[in-house]
């Protein structure tokens, strides 16, 4: 508020000079007009004209030029392929990772399969769906000899399932089922999706009108930039009308995506009919009738005719970022692994420090040498700068919110060894020991979440989730760190 008062006498003068300048500029500019027009009145009329041409000319071209420069670029067609990511770099970064200890099994698989995928050289298309929208009878109703399963009851399929297909016009493909979305809490969706990434070609199988989540679904399916086709299954349990309203639905609300394909189909019709009994009654049964697919196997064929670099690129691409995803969530884990095993470091040789103390203050500081080099170290490890100052801030903060629950700590740490038979009176360095533990392991991974989480060491926040863990599950932590001071205060006394 005191900047804003303060502010606002500057802003005023600022505000008059600006109008003065501008009425000035004004004068000027009428005064020379009416200068250039006098001597132009004084001039031959042909002089006027031309003079008045080159004006006009200039000002329209002027205008042109601003338009193309603001226009807006959608619309814009993408033209030849995609560049594709870099698979060298990217397997370089494999070998780095692999160096630095990271876990590259996953990110070495995906680029193993890509190689076979690109050795047998079949187009590869993903079904991807709900479940029970009808994506294994699909399959059967393109390869009859094919035995996916099928049930009423949803959640058939579990995992990847690739059938062979050959098209009429001799298309080599190979057709994925996939386990429907939100099967079990959607706990298999990321595995369609992982299939999403190598297909060549997405079918997107839904029932009728698309529901919420199936819209939501195809946000992550639209970012793969690879041919989608959204086949909308089940029709003959609608009239010609509603499916006539159902097409229109669906297009209207994926409008925005001009080059996706929506194409109706029926992949197991069935039908009801009364059937004459030889007494004379009546009964109900179900027929099935022959499935109809054609409109989508045109939409595939459509797709294969279409430029294969494209559809090769495109396919790789995809499944270099699933890769790159693959590698950072690696090397996250491996961050995360080393982290842990830093504060593990840490801890024991805080509570060797407090088991060495002659005679320990009430007052527990984590400045010093161990401190600082816990959080040097951890922000090495999530290669974030590592400044002093912030260092230093960071231990200050954080010793301040020891000082309120330390009284806590030591009551539950001397009753945490009432529970190992024979160790008799406490010592208060044993104790200590214990809260000094206790303070490095809530600190180191304090910070380690905050520098993961914001990628940079924050003071503030780093002592505020320190308060917060401190007092978390205080009894389990206390006990195993009393068993560890035990331990270690036995071999103190061995050596
Ligand atoms: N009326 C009608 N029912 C169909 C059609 N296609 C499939 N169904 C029925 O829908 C149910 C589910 O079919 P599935 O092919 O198993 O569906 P899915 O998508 O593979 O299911 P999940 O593997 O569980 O994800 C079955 O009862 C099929 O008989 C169709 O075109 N019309
Ligand atoms: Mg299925």
């Amino acid at each position: 508020m005191k900047l804003i008062s303060t502010i606002r006498p500057l802003l005023a003068l600022f505000v008059i000079i600006v109008t003065v300048l501008l009425l000035m500029m004004m004068l000027n500019l009428t005064n020379y007009a009416l200068e250039l027009w006098q001597h132009l009145q004084s001039l031959p009329a042909v002089f006027t004209w031309l003079v008045g041409v080159t004006v006009g000319t200039l000002l329209i071209t002027s205008i042109w030029v601003i338009w193309r420069i603001l226009r807006p670029s959608a619309g814009t067609v993408r033209e030849g392929a995609p560049e594709p990511l870099d698979e060298v770099s990217l397997r370089e970064r494999v070998q780095q990772a692999e160096v630095s200890g990271v876990d590259i099994q996953e990110a070495l698989h995906e680029l193993e399969e890509l190689g076979r995928r690109r050795v047998h050289g079949r187009i590869q298309i993903t079904l991807f769906g709900e479940i029970s929208s009808g994506k294994s009878s699909l399959i059967r109703a393109l390869v009859p000899q094919a035995e996916a399963e099928t049930s009423v009851t949803g959640g058939t399929t579990r995992e990847l399932m690739h059938y062979h297909w050959v098209t009429a016009a001799g298309d080599e493909l190979v057709l994925t089922d996939v386990p429907g979305l939100n099967e079990t809490g959607g706990e298999l969706d990321a595995l369609a999706m992982e299939e999403a990434h190598r297909a060549h070609i997405v079918v997107f199988v839904c029932e009728g009108d698309l529901s919420r989540s199936e819209f939501n679904a195809l946000n992550p399916l639209l970012a793969l930039e690879k041919p989608l086709i959204v086949a909308i299954n089940k029709l003959d349990r609608y009239s010609t009308e509603d499916q006539d309203a159902i097409r229109t639905r669906v297009r209207e609300r994926l409008e925005q995506y001009p080059e996706l394909q929506i194409v109706g189909i029926t992949t197991r019709p069935a039908q009801t009919v009364v059937r004459q009994l030889p007494d004379g009654s009546e009964e109900e049964v179900l027929r099935t009738l022959p499935p109809l697919t054609g409109e989508l196997e045109k939409a595939l064929q459509r797709a294969i005719d279409g430029r294969q670099d494209l559809l090769e690129s495109l396919r790789d691409n995809a499944i270099f970022g699933l890769v790159a995803s693959k590698l950072d969530d690696a090397e996250a884990a491996h961050r995360r692994h080393t982290a842990d095993e830093l504060v593990r470091k840490y801890t024991r040789r805080a509570i060797l420090g407090g088991l060495a103390a002659i005679s320990p203050g009430t007052d527990i500081l984590i400045q010093g040498y161990l401190g600082t080099s816990l959080v040097r170290e951890l922000c090495a490890v999530y290669d974030v700068p590592a400044r002093e100052l912030e260092i230093e801030k960071v231990l200050d903060l954080s010793t301040r919110q020891i000082r309120k629950v330390l009284p806590l700590i030591l009551a539950v740490a001397g009753n945490a060894f009432k529970a190992f038979p024979g160790v008799g009176t406490i010592a208060g360095g044993l104790m200590h020991a214990v809260a000094y533990g206790l303070i490095f392991d809530t600190l180191g991974t304090s910070v380690a979440t905050i520098l993961e989480t914001r990628g940079e060491l924050r003071p503030a926040p780093t002592s505020l989730l320190f308060r917060e863990k401190l007092g978390e599950d205080l009894d389990t932590r206390i006990r195993s760190l009393a068993r560890l001071a035990l331990e270690s205060s036995k071999d103190q006394k061995r050596q």
